[in-house]
């Protein structure tokens, strides 16, 4: 390094690469994800943002999107969130199917999570707001 030269400025790491995927995901007032699928590659860190587009309450057409495990019982979340009284319908008894979830929804709210892409695979994804599922649910496939 010379002496007396100018210091630069850091440059900031870019945040534009590939370690970021940034994934935008829609629910309606017609009970539907507007993504059957999402796919991210190992390693990223995933920014998740879903949007509640419709104008509905949320106790009525409330919507969230919930990662489960590889080897989680879509079905079982399901039924045992139906049953929950929280609003949120996560089901306590099966948290340990679930990776990561946003919060409840209603028309017109959104929400951004944020967290590391799991181990390679094919997950699932779905809404736990009862009887949702069946219609709102889909494949999250990391590369
Ligand atoms: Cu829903």
């Amino acid at each position: 390094m010379q002496i007396g030269a100018p210091v630069e400025d850091a440059t900031p790491a870019s945040t534009t690469d590939d370690s970021v995927a940034v994934v935008t995901i829609d629910g309606n007032d017609q009970m539907k994800f507007n993504k059957s699928e999402i796919r991210v590659k190992a390693g990223q860190k995933v920014k998740l943002t879903l949007k509640h587009v419709g104008t509905m309450d949320i106790k009525v057409m409330g919507h969230n999107w919930v990662l489960l495990t590889k080897d989680a019982d879509m079905a079982a979340v399901g039924q045992a969130a139906a049953l929950t009284e929280d609003i949120q319908h996560i089901p306590a008894d099966k948290i340990d199917q679930i990776i990561v979830h946003t919060k409840m929804l209603g028309g017109g709210e959104s929400d951004t999570i944020e967290f590391e892409a799991p181990a390679p695979g094919t997950y699932t994804f779905m809404c736990t707001f009862p009887g949702h599922y069946a219609l709102m649910n889909g494949k999250f496939i990391v590369e």
